[in-house]
């Protein structure tokens, strides 16, 4: 338990340079981060200057003076909400307020430490001329956290002088490599990077965003392909590559296509949900019932509280869903998640090389040199 004595809030950027709310709840901070490919079934977020209203007026009057723990702090606000989604006080509302209340008591609580899965190559609506949104990389033979991010960095800069060889590069909001190269040819890159920087490959397909209603649309190469074709093509993919993850590789709605590919790669590589589960514990029901996933993204923000993801993350685990943590494309310093993934025991987050990630592997690396004989997770 631990009363309430002093709550504010205030508004800082994000990495995309968009407003986002920060709270602080007895002289700890918490920030929500945003989405830009966000999922219709997540938390729903309200303008930061009325977040930042709605702390300092009536939250603050309701909370403070009141002892809670993180789970009743996170009933209240839920209960002082009303809505499914939060829609009254807003998604971000709520995450920073169960973040600050989080970082205010947090102890590190576990010594196995994530792989990082970092975004190496970019494109969909993070920026980049790709179909695919997220070509990831995880350094798995990494012994400590420190090595996984060297690692990491090494495949990244490697990765980048290839692809700069064959023309002009930028980087997107997450801070991926972006070109206008050939899905092909990226994956061929980042197997001839991983001949020497040992990693496995994954992706995140967001196909959120290329279903149009009726067809996966990839712009690049002209396919227009019906959830049948696209569980086919996602196949090929894993197969060809190699690949050991493959998030959101259908539409948030298409619970059978996410069930058919898992039956047909699902021995070998993760079929991971992120828009289809948004860290909602009823979501991941559904998905289950289906057999749809072997593999969930872990974003609090997505539904609202700590204690909320937790309930996912925990039906997850007792599932035998690997839980893959997860940093948003509008970020900020918090590092949260990164604390959060240690003492949840999650095997996995996934990662940028934008500087607002930076912060949070650098406080994996802190945590690392606090813990008690400290080990890389058992993937
Ligand atoms: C995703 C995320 C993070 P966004 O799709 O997994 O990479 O993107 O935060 O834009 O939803
Ligand atoms: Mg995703």
């Amino acid at each position: 338990m631990m009363k309430i004595t002093d709550i504010k809030a205030g508004k800082i950027k994000d990495c995309r340079g968009k407003w986002t709310v920060e709270a602080e709840i007895n002289g700890a901070k918490g920030a929500a981060p945003g989405g830009t490919s966000k999922g219709i079934y997540e938390a729903k977020e309200i303008d930061a200057e009325d977040a930042v209203s709605l702390i300092n007026g009536p939250l603050k009057e309701k909370l403070v003076g009141r002892e809670f723990t993180q789970e009743t702090l996170d009933d209240e606000l839920k209960k002082i909400d009303e809505s499914q989604d939060f829609s009254n006080m807003g998604g971000n509302t709520s995450t920073a307020l169960s973040f600050a209340f989080f970082n205010r008591e947090f102890t590190l609580k576990k010594s196995s430490f994530p792989f990082p899965l970092v975004n190496v190559f970019g494109g969909g609506k993070h920026g980049g001329f790709s179909d695919i949104q997220e070509f990831l990389v995880m350094p798995h033979e990494a012994k400590s956290f420190s090595e996984a991010f060297e690692t990491s960095k090494r495949f990244y800069d490697a990765f980048k002088s290839l692809a700069e060889k064959r023309g002009p590069v930028g980087r997107n909001i997450e801070g991926a490599v972006t070109a206008n190269i050939r899905q092909e040819d990226v994956f061929d890159l980042l197997l001839k990077v991983a001949e020497d920087v040992p990693a496995k490959i994954g992706i995140d397909a967001a196909a959120s965003e290329l279903w149009n209603g009726e067809k996966y649309v990839y712009r690049n190469s002209g396919r227009e392909l019906d959830s049948g074709e696209q569980v086919d093509f996602m196949k090929e993919i894993a197969e060809t590559y190699n690949l050991f993850y493959s998030e959101d590789a259908f539409d948030q709605d298409d619970f059978m296509g996410f069930a058919e590919l898992k039956k047909k790669i699902g021995a070998k590589t993760l079929v991971c949900g992120d828009d289809l589960t948004v860290t909602n514990a009823d979501r991941l029901r559904m998905a289950l019932d289906k057999d749809a996933v072997n593999a969930m993204i872990v974003k609090p923000n997505q539904i609202g509280t700590v204690t909320l993801a937790l309930k996912a993350v925990e039906l997850a685990k007792s599932a035998g869903v690997t839980n893959v943590m997860s940093h948003r494309s509008g970020e900020t310093f918090d590092s949260t998640i990164a604390r959060l993934a240690v003492n949840w025991e999650i095997p996995i987050i996934k990662i940028g090389l934008a500087d607002t990630d930076i912060a949070k592997m650098n406080e994996l690396a802190r945590l690392w040199s606090l813990a008690d004989r400290p080990k890389m997770a058992k993937l």
